[in-house]
């Protein structure tokens, strides 16, 4: 089952430098879509590497170019399939000669349709909405739907890749196969009304299979329906529309604005627990079998298979990295995270990510974040507040460098924060991956 995964780094990542990689590719390899002057993203053969790797069969090899946005030289990027009104899906296997991330979009976007989710635009008009992720690992396979598909590194080196794309499908819209933006609804669900939701495949006797690839405007819920379920039965989770119409209820939680699932239900949503809006972009890329109805046991067993699956992946500390283990991983940085915040004595410091730093021209007057440089001691919290509308992130190291690991707070999306509490003496740079022009310095005295 496919999982959800990290969205840091690469969004930043993408939507800085692939973007522009992949805007570059539209104007070289699309027939459709707006035209970009940039140059040709080549696919060859390295022949060192073919000496050294025998490619395996069904296999195509890869070596990425530099991306060519203004700004972005250190990052590189290879498009696996360029930009398409049509949706791609599929299971991508790669084994690459470093830890790569994987792209998809979804777009381009309709006027008004930009709200909050990653996007990246080629010229300030064409947008497209982002799916990011990185599982930081060199090999895997990931389950995909949208309109493109690239991988990259932030390396300024090349970096080869043997992928092939297995259940490859690339299909134009269709009742079961839609790529778009929609904002979500007030949940219609009895006993759900603080709740928000989207429907993406409405309620049908019919039941869907295939990948859902999001990019939303705050972390949201996964949702599959079941049923009509009949008045015998009695599942856990229920969703009804009208108190009398009773749908099993299927929910998974990755914590995340982006990512892919696969899914099999009656239907499919997204959703959350606040009362306002979020707006999503997607590729749903799924077939719909009639008359079949699916098995509770077996949506039950997958759900409990797939968090057994997370715990023995994190307890065994296995590097074959997955969508979960990833997850797991995000997760338990947050709650060290969250443990630091609450130091007894020192203070708390705020930095504001001010609006309109999605843009160059803050780094002319070191505006980019307020202040911009701090000094505080050891032991002290800096929070950082999105006060913008746009989303930034905080990530230790510079543009040139790229992450220091020390602290990076992912994508933090508007009106959100991020606090980062600094035990040791020294001095911290960091930049948001998002808009390489933004930089900051925390001095711990
Ligand atoms: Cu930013």
């Amino acid at each position: 089952m496919a999982g959800i995964d990290n969205a840091g780094i690469a969004i930043a990542i993408a939507i800085t430098a692939i973007f522009l990689g992949i805007a570059a590719s539209l104007g070289a390899t699309q027939d459709a879509g707006p035209t970009v002057s940039a140059p040709t993203v080549t696919k060859t053969v390295e022949p060192e590497m073919e000496k050294v790797k025998p490619l395996k069969s069904g296999y195509e090899r890869v070596t990425s170019d530099i991306d060519p946005g203004v700004g972005h030289e250190t990052h590189q990027l290879a498009v696996l399939l360029a930009p398409s009104d049509k949706v791609y899906s599929g299971e991508l296997r790669y084994d690459a000669s470093e830890p790569i991330q994987l792209v998809t979009l979804h777009g381009p976007l309709a006027d008004g349709e930009d709200k909050g989710q990653a996007i990246w635009s080629p010229d300030g008009e064409t947008k497209f909405a982002l799916t990011f992720v990185d599982h930081k690992s060199a090999k895997g396979t990931w389950e995909f739907s949208g309109n493109a598909l690239a991988v990259h590194t932030m390396n300024t080196e090349p970096f080869t890749v043997d992928y092939k794309v297995v259940d490859y499908a690339e299909k134009p819209m269709s009742d079961t196969v839609v790529t778009g933006t929609t904002m979500s609804v007030t949940d219609p669900g009895v006993g759900h009304e603080s709740h928000q939701l989207a429907v993406l495949l409405a309620p049908s006797s019919d039941v869907y299979s295939g990948i859902l690839s999001y990019s939303a405007s705050e972390n949201i819920q996964l949702v599959t329906l079941r049923g009509p379920v009949g008045a015998d039965e009695n599942p856990a989770k229920t969703w009804t529309p009208d108190g009398e119409t009773i749908f099993e209820l299927t929910f998974v939680d990755p914590k995340n604005a982006m990512g892919s699932w696969e899914f099999k239900g009656n239907a499919l949503a997204v959703h959350t627990m606040n009362t306002d809006q979020f707006t999503v972009s997607y590729s749903v890329s799924a077939t719909a079998t009639a008359g079949q109805n699916v098995e509770l046991e077996e949506e039950i067993h997958m759900e409990e298979t797939h968090e057994e699956t997370m715990v023995e992946e994190t307890h065994e500390e296995t590097h074959e990295e997955t969508h979960e283990e990833t997850h797991e991983e995000t997760m338990v940085e947050e709650t060290h995270e969250e443990t630091h915040e609450e130091p007894a004595g020192p203070t708390t410091h705020t930095v504001d990510i001010p609006t309109g730093t999605s843009v160059p021209g803050c780094e002319e007057s070191n505006a980019c974040y307020l202040p911009a440089d701090i000094t505080i001691n050891a032991g002290d919290t800096v929070e950082w507040i999105n006060v913008d509308t746009a989303a930034h992130t905080v990530t230790g190291g510079s543009p040139a460098d790229g992450p220091s690991g020390v602290f990076d707070s992912s994508l933090v999306m508007a009106s959100a924060n991020y606090a980062f509490t600094f035990d040791d003496a020294g001095s911290y740079d960091y930049f948001c991956m998002v808009h390489p022009w933004m930089v900051g310095s925390v001095t711990v005295n």
